[in-house]
């Protein structure tokens, strides 16, 4: 049967500094790989990787990068029957929405299947309201291939785990239980070349880097975040040996030493990560990664840090979230701050870079306890943090925290991004934002003036160590790069667009 996969181009708010930085989507090839294993002729339509300098207005407050829908019909092939779309991202969920109907008007045979962390929240809604033939929830591989194969033989699909569809719902109830099983080796259709030449990604990367996923879900429960209702809270890794594998394969086939591990908590297991650092030391790997989505720190020792320094580790993402205990619990996110605080110290001396993430506005958060935050970047700072991260909350649909948030609504998911204009605190929270990083900069040019400093030379010859370093490329970038393209119109109606009739309250 022969199934185009997309990717939608990427979404976000005008004029927002601090969104997400693009990078490989490696789980695009993973739904890809596992429909070509199992028979099926497969194209891969990655809609910002295609044209990554493409830039357009989407409405009054978003933007569109890649290709737009319209283009991508010029790309489609006719003789697809299945289109399965990756809507990972709530600020996907409209766009997605466009390509269905931009493909339906032309191609009315199409069956379509949306999949990813948005779409597995908001399934009901896509099938019931918008028309999407099925969703796959939580992990796609195994589900796509039984579902696709139902479709070709025209079976019922009523026994598939984990599909969501006009006629029924079955809830997911297995899920990979040894990811070292799947087949991660089909990046080849993706346009690799095009995100090396951008030079940046969501780690700090001066070139070619790759994507890796070294576990799947996580074990912990934060009410803020989609990752429990995604998986459960099951925490499945990869074997060291197949994670290093993993290395080695793009070391022959590409010449990449730099890999991003996109897992949502790649330390779970100390023993584990020790392993992995101790193959990629021995067998003399000369290769470089690090975590740009973040670990949970009490998973890691002075030992680890040592470890994973040998082996190549050059940049860790952490989460405090915020300084005070009292916030933490009502997040439901354990934090051993303390300890946060003794691994930064110890990681800026041995040359790890840290980058450190505070969420601002998380319902119930006080003065007292932004106090209590700004004390402790302050004390973080000192300790050798290179940067900090703050996005203002948003209630993801998934999370816990979506659920009777009084903070404002939105029109669209696509205004689901770190700068939310529409929460009625907004001001006050960017400007307390402004001022944490203001005062964050001046301190560490206090503390570590030489390290400050050194972000000259790394921005001026791109050889970035941390986020910041690459977000101020990226954006000077933007200036003298970038390649307006005539907006977007979407042919969705405005009011089946967007979610608001039961997104916020
Ligand atoms: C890498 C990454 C990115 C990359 C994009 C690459 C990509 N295509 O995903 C970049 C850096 C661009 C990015 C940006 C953002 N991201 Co992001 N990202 C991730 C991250 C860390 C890893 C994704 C990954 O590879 N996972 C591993 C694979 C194996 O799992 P998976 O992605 O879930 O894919 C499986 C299933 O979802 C499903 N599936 C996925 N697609 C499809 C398609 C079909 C057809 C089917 C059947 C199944 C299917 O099958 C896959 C294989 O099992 C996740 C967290 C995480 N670890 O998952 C966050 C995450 C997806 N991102 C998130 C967010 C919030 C963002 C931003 C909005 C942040 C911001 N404010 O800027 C932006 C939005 C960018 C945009 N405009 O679109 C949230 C999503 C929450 C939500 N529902 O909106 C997540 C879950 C992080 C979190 N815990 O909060 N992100
Ligand atoms: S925020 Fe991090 S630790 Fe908490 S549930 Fe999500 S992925 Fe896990």
């Amino acid at each position: 049967m022969k199934i185009t996969v997309i990717r939608p181009p990427l979404v976000g708010m005008r004029g927002d500094l601090f969104g997400s930085i693009p990078s490989i989507p490696v789980n695009v090839s993973y739904i890809a790989g596992a429909l070509m294993d199992g028979g099926h002729d497969v194209d891969v339509i990655d809609c910002y990787g295609e044209e990554p300098r493409w830039y357009r207005r989407y409405n009054d407050t978003l933007i569109m990068r890649g290709i737009s829908p319209d283009d991508l019909l010029e790309r489609f092939d006719g003789k697809t029957e299945v289109v399965g779309i990756s809507v990972n991202e709530a600020v996907s969920h409209a766009v997605s929405l466009d390509i269905m109907q931009v493909l339906r008007s032309r191609y009315s045979h199409l069956k379509f299947v949306f999949g990813g962390h948005h779409a597995t929240a908001v399934a009901d809604e896509l099938v019931n309201k918008q028309n999407v033939d099925y969703v796959v929830l939580s992990e796609g591989e195994i589900t796509i291939l039984e579902l696709v194969n139902a479709l070709e033989k025209k079976e019922p699909v009523d026994s598939i785990d984990g599909i969501v569809w006009k006629h029924g719902s079955n809830k997911r109830k297995h899920y990979v239980e040894d990811p070292s099983s799947l087949n991660v080796y089909h990046t080849d259709v993706l346009p690799l070349e095009n995100y090396w030449r951008i030079r940046y990604a969501h780690g700090p990367t001066n070139g070619r880097y790759m994507n890796v996923v070294t576990s799947r879900g996580c074990p912990y429960n934060c009410k803020f975040c989609p990752s429990p209702m995604m998986s459960q809270r099951k925490w499945r890794p990869r074997s060291p040996e197949s994670v290093v594998e993993e290395f080695e394969y793009y070391i022959d086939k590409y010449g990449v030493r730099d890999f991003h591990i996109n897992d949502e908590n790649f330390s779970s297991s100390p023993e584990r990560t020790r392993k992995i650092c101790d193959l990629i030391t021995e067998k003399q790997l000369n290769v470089t990664f690090c975590m740009p989505s973040g670990i949970k720190v009490e998973t890691v020792s002075v030992d680890l840090l040592n470890r994973l320094r040998k082996a190549g580790c050059k940049f860790l993402t952490l989460s405090a979230e915020t300084g005070s205990e009292r916030l933490l619990k009502l997040m439901g996110k354990p934090v051993d701050l303390e300890h946060l605080m003794k691994m930064t110290r110890h990681a800026h001396k041995i040359g790890i870079r840290t980058s450190c993430f505070f969420m601002i506005g998380y319902p119930g958060e006080t003065n007292a306890d932004w106090a209590l935050t700004r004390k402790y970047v302050a004390r973080l700072t000192r300790a050798g943090i290179d940067e900090i991260v703050c996005p203002i909350m948003i209630p993801v649909p998934g999370a816990v925290a979506h659920e009777n948030f009084e903070f404002g609504s939105y029109d669209d998911y696509g205004q689901l991004t770190f700068t939310p204009k529409w929460r009625n605190d907004y001001r006050t929270l960017e400007l307390k934002r402004r001022l944490l990083y203001l005062v964050f900069f001046l301190r560490k040019a206090f503390w570590h003036p030489w390290r400050t400093f050194l972000m000259l030379p790394h921005v001026l010859f791109w050889k970035h160590t941390t986020k910041g370093e690459m977000t101020i490329n990226r954006i000077l970038d933007d200036f003298r790069r970038v390649k307006r393209q005539p907006a977007w119109n979407s042919p969705v109606p405005e009011e089946d667009h967007p979610s608001t009739s039961d997104s916020t309250s």
